[in-house]
This record gives C-alpha cells, structure tokens and sequence, in this order.
C-alpha cells in the first residue's frame, strides 16, 4: 500500500514542476477554507476537506478530471501540513471519463463515492460517450484501483448519464459525502497552533476542534492581550471558552451569528485564530 501511495506521488510530482515556479513566489499561508487546495514544499496536491481532512491526488490524471490547472492551489508551511491528518485517496470526479484496469479487460463508468460500473457493450459506450468514447477511456493502475469500489453493471442508457452525474458531483466533498455543515479544526502542537488558523464557513456551521497534541489546549474567545505588553490592552471576559481540552479530545461549537470572531489557546497565548462566519 505504502509503495502504491508514493509511486502515485510521484507520478503527480512530474506534473507538478510545471506548478513549482509559481507556487515558489507564494507566501506560505494559515488562512484556508474546506474545498480549498493545499500543498506544502513538495509537489504533492491535497484537497482540504470540511472535516479536517487532506486527501492526496495519486496522479495528475485524477487531478484534472477535477480542475483544469494547479492555479487555486495554496501553498501552506510544512509544519501545518503534517499536522492535518490523511483523510484517503481522491478518486476520477464522475462522469468525467471511463477507466480501464490494467489487468483487467473491462470498461468502467465512475459513479459518485467511487464506484466502478462496468459498461457492458461498446454500443452502450458509444451512447454514453459519442464517437470518440475510446479516447475518454483512462488505464488506471492497478495500484489505485483499491481506492475503487465495483457497484453495478450498467446495462442501458438509462442507468447512467455521464453529463447528470458530474452536475450532481461538482466537488470532492459531495463525491465522498462530507457534510459540509460540519468544519473540524487541528490543535497539532504549540508551535504550528490551530490548523487552518483562519477558518471561513457558513452561518449555522458546527466547528469541532480536535486536540492531536499530547498536551492540553484551550480554546478561548477574543483576541490575547498581554497586561505587561507594549500598548493599550483591556482584559474582556471571553464571551465563549471550552476550558482544558485533553489530547484526544474535543471542543464544539455552532456559530449561528454572521461576523468575524477572534480566539486563541488560553493556556498558550501564542496559539491564535480566526473563525469568519459569512451568510
Ligand atoms: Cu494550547
């Protein structure tokens, strides 16, 4: 499995050279959102996800059946990164194109979540995909194909329709079934803080944060103001705080009010970050 991973990686890094020259001018950032794509020094593409998951492109084939280019792509420190646990392998966005299995005779439709139907003629290709369906035929190695689940056969046209199955699959998250109305937030270590640090979502969007560290954290409102630090500083009462959060734990919290809040760790007042809750 480990092998299968890295020789995907590495088959998405001879692409992504072509990316290198513009993501080296990037600044690093802490402010992205679930839906967005991230990428550390190295040429590896994740897909963030709303549940604070990455999930990794295991070659330039299944990165375009979802994007035509690496221009959205955010490049964030190594530090966070490796903070964001793996969430699994992307699959073709369905209805894109069909694939083949090395080592295996069969044509496949991608249905959404993974499925792999088989065509059952060549007519029902042609149908399906116009005259030049070959062409929309991909070999998919072996290696990813146990990222694939087999669904059913398709035996007429009307069990598939290449153009509905991509509207109803516009993103990642809808193909592997997030919800979305739920946004998870990292606390990895001290040092690389809450994971992203800015976060933007939608106004009744439930936020858990999820200590990995092996040390208690904190999560309170407002903005940290040091009473022996330079400037003006008044000490407000944060208006929501979880307390101690234990490693392996979790804080909740439903932000039903439109605007921008402010919170940090209230045990290491150097951890700070930003939820913005927009309509
Ligand atoms: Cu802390």
């Amino acid at each position: 499995m480990k092998h299968h991973l890295h020789r995907g990686t590495a088959l998405l890094g001879m692409l992504a050279m072509f990316v290198a020259p513009l993501a080296g001018h990037a600044a690093t950032i802490g402010a992205f959102n679930a839906g967005d794509l991230i990428k550390g020094s190295g040429d590896t593409v994740y897909y963030f996800a709303a549940n604070g998951k990455r999930f990794v492109f295991p070659n330039a084939k299944t990165y375009f059946t979802w994007y035509p280019d690496f221009s959205g792509v955010k490049t964030i420190s190594d530090g966070h990164l490796a903070t964001i646990p793996l969430g699994g392998n992307v699959t073709y966005r369905p209805g894109r194109k069909m694939v083949k299995v090395t080592t295996d005779p069969k044509t496949y439709v991608v249905d959404q979540g993974g499925f792999l139907r088989h065509i059952t003629s060549e007519q029902l290709a042609l149908t399906l995909y116009g005259i030049s369906w070959k062409n929309q035929v991909d070999d998919l190695p072996d290696a990813f194909f146990v990222n694939y689940r087999l669904g059913t056969p398709i035996q007429t046209a009307s069990d598939y329709k290449p153009s509905d199955v991509m509207t109803q699959t516009a993103t990642i998250a809808q193909d592997k079934q997030l919800d979305e109305t739920k946004i998870t937030i990292t606390i990895g270590s001290v040092n690389n803080g809450f994971v992203p640090t800015t976060t933007t979502l939608k106004k009744g969007t439930e936020v858990t944060w999820t200590n990995n560290d092996n040390m208690a954290h904190r999560v309170t409102e407002g903005k940290y103001c040091s009473p022996t630090g330079p400037g003006p500083c008044a000490l407000i009462a944060p208006a929501w705080d979880s307390g101690a959060i234990q490693p392996g734990q979790t804080y909740k919290r439903t932000f039903n009010t439109v605007g921008s809040f402010d919170y940090y760790c209230g045990i290491h007042t150097v951890m700070q970050g930003t939820v913005n809750v927009v309509n």
